[in-house]
């Protein structure tokens, strides 16, 4: 038997012999003619079968065909420059269906909820693969980044003793004889690596937050990126890496998948310069406010309208698609965040935005113990159930920062798509578990 050829080498071959597999996606019975586009993970081709004597059995075979169904083809390749799909055809000799489809359920334009009901036919649309291509290019030119330049990958705890971020948004488990809490995010343990002495550490991995809302920002689990290092003078070394990461990733995108981006998103993606441009948290709100919208959170913290509008002044002035926004004010910070000497108003802190939605925090973080204890008893906080945290700093432990951010919400905002729910694999929120 030839050996499997993926549909996007065709190209490459001789007119000849060939064997591709993949699923129907349309037919055209016609009755001299039959014509049946086949798709598989990397492209779409034409396969032809002229009706006869000689292949009557196979034209009954693709006149039952239903679309979606998985087959395998033997069959004569030839380039044929009138082929509109690649400019050539495989006409078919035998075509084997390995696994008969039912009717679909989804159609283009079924809504997002239905299509999140059929996910894995939803993914079959080449444009959902090219998300996940896309994602899978991010992460390992993030990775490559990383393991160059000496940094270890961890995996921690998923289910935890205590909250990892805050009280709110913290999902409960059965636990035996107790409960436990599915981490909201790394940071506790990220940090417990700095006083291990690990120096620069990331992980990629999942975070839930019982968080109520319907956005399109918003999941009830997603694949948190983070990354932590040591001996920073503040956070503007966090920044440093952090553009440098993005920077790596979009070139690597760019280059691999700059392309089809354009074909499906209508995209023209570029590499961003660095250093990304930084604003102050007040000169944000002043600027927002300039262009006329008025901040109306009590805790003086951004709007997703504020972070939106940012976004559209920083690329009119400055042509830039990410902006940090630095020095949070501490009521809007937690307490692990510093602030700088002779400064408690503000914390050494940052918010990423990219294309107008916030992507990452970032921070340097209090390495003092006293400090810490008065930042947690300011919040309001029970320092008892952050013993374990607190022995993290009574040991000795290097001044150090870093950043949490939002895969999905990455690549939605790179390809432009509208929901995290399309750069999700399987979406979570308050109302699917499924599939
Ligand atoms: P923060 O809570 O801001 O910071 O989260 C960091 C980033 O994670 C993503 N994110 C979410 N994405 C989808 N759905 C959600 N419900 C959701 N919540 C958060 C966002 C956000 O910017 N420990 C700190 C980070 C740090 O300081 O290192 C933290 O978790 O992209």
């Amino acid at each position: 038997m030839t050996q499997r050829t993926l549909i996007k080498d065709l190209a490459s071959l001789p007119d000849g012999p060939v064997r591709v597999s993949g699923w129907v996606e349309t037919v055209r019975d016609q009755k001299r003619v039959q014509f049946v586009i086949l798709r598989d993970e990397s492209g779409s081709a034409q396969l032809v079968n002229p009706v006869n004597d000689e292949t009557a059995a196979t034209a009954a075979t693709i006149s039952g065909l239903m679309h979606g169904s998985f087959v395998s083809v033997e069959g004569d390749l030839k380039a044929d420059e009138r082929v509109k799909l690649g400019g050539l055809e495989v006409k078919v000799r035998e075509l084997t269906v390995e696994s008969v489809a039912k009717d679909s359920p989804i159609a283009d334009d079924s809504s997002i909820d239905k299509r999140l009901d059929w996910r894995f036919l939803d993914l079959r649309r080449p444009e959902a693969q090219l998300i996940f291509r896309v994602q899978t290019t991010i992460e390992h030119a993030m990775r490559q980044h990383w393991i160059d330049e000496g940094f270890i990958e961890l995996h921690t705890p998923k289910l935890m003793a205590t909250a990892s971020e805050s009280r709110a948004e913290l999902f409960e488990v059965p636990y035996f004889d107790t409960t436990a809490y599915l981490a909201q995010s790394p940071q506790l343990f990220k940090q417990m690596a700095q006083s291990a002495g690990f120096g620069k550490i990331f992980e990629i991995g999942p975070a839930f937050r019982a968080d109520p809302s319907f956005t399109s920002r918003h999941a009830t689990e997603f694949t948190s990126v983070d990354s932590e290092i040591s001996w920073i003078d503040s956070h503007e070394d966090v920044m440093q890496l952090h553009e440098t990461l993005l920077t790596k990733a979009l070139a690597a995108v760019v280059e691999r998948h700059g392309a089809e981006i354009q074909q499906h998103f209508g995209i023209e993606l570029q590499v961003p310069t660095t250093p990304f441009p930084r604003i102050p948290h007040a000169e944000v709100k002043a600027i927002v406010e300039a262009r006329g919208h008025r901040i109306e959170r009590q805790d003086g913290d951004l709007d997703p309208e504020a972070e939106r509008q940012i976004s559209q002044h920083v690329k009119e002035e400055l042509g830039h698609d990410f902006v940090f926004v630095t020095e949070y004010p501490s009521s809007v910070r937690p307490f692990y965040h510093l602030r700088p000497e002779g400064r408690p108003e503000v914390t050494n802190s940052y918010d990423l935005i990219y294309n107008g939605v916030e992507i990452s925090t970032g921070a340097q973080r209090e390495h003092r113990v006293d400090v810490l204890e008065a930042q947690i008893a300011e919040k309001g906080m029970d320092a008892a159930e952050l013993e374990e945290y607190l022995d993290f700093f009574r040991y000795g432990v290097p001044p150090h920062g870093g950043f949490g951010m939002g895969l999905a919400r990455v690549v939605m905002l790179m390809l432009g798509l509208h929901s995290i729910r399309e750069s999700t694999y399987l979406f979570r929120g308050p109302t699917r578990l499924t599939p």
